[in-house]
């Protein structure tokens, strides 16, 4: 299952956020249902997960990408093809907010991503007094924001599990099938892709 060179048609999910928002927390959490010991992202990681989607088999790939500062920069070599972009907040730290609004609306900006579905995941809800959903809707004014793609925005814990895989659940629901490429496109062509400008 999930294999590299895998034929089944591949649903790229980005998931992106700033860093200490606890992608890499969520994207181990997911796979192997295990809380992980991260260390700041550099570069990427990637994983599969064989999901169904309307009676197919489809391969899920999730891409988290480093959310340091000098990395966002190249968020955007990530975007061709992303069938659905998944923004991580971290809800405890209300001090960044403003600059993880910055990041969502240049990326909500990109060509490549218009109508690509986002989750936005309000995340470290088991930190007392962390931000509500509400207040990350409204903070981010994403009905604003997301005129012509569907949204949605979901409390979780990647340390505790609380919420992650409703998270993911809804974001294949949320993905139109004409957004899943081909067998084309596999993780080493694009891995190769990625490193082959020494961008990091
Ligand atoms: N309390 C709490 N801590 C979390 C949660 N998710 C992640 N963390 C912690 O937040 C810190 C950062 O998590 P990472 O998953 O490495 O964050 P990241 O978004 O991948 O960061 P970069 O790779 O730098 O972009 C780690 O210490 C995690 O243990 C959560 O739901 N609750
Ligand atoms: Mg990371």
């Amino acid at each position: 299952m999930g294999q590299k060179g895998s034929k089944l048609p591949e649903a790229r999910i980005l998931l992106l956020g700033l860093d200490n928002a606890g992608k890499s927390t969520l994207l181990y959490r997911l796979k192997h249902n295990i809380c992980v010991t991260t260390s700041p992202t550099i570069g990427f990681n990637v994983e599969m997960m064989e999901v169904r989607k309307n009676s197919k088999n489809i391969a899920l790939t999730m891409w988290d990408v480093g959310g340091q500062g000098p990395m966002r920069q190249h968020w955007k070599s990530y975007h061709q093809d992303t069938a659905a972009i998944v923004f991580v907040v971290d809800s405890s730290d209300q001090r960044r907010f403003n600059e993880a609004k910055r990041e969502i609306e240049m990326t909500l900006s990109s060509d490549q991503l218009r109508g690509r579905p986002l989750m936005v995941l309000a995340n470290k809800q088991d930190v007392d007094n962390a931000m509500t959903v509400s207040e990350i809707k409204s903070g981010f004014d994403l009905s604003k924001l997301c005129p012509d793609r569907d949204w949605f925005v979901q409390p979780c814990s990647a340390s505790t599990g609380f919420g992650v895989e409703e998270a993911f659940t809804r974001v294949v629901s949320m993905i139109k099938l004409n957004h899943v490429t081909g067998v084309k496109g596999n993780i080493k062509e694009t891995m190769h892709y990625l490193t082959s400008g020494s961008r990091y």
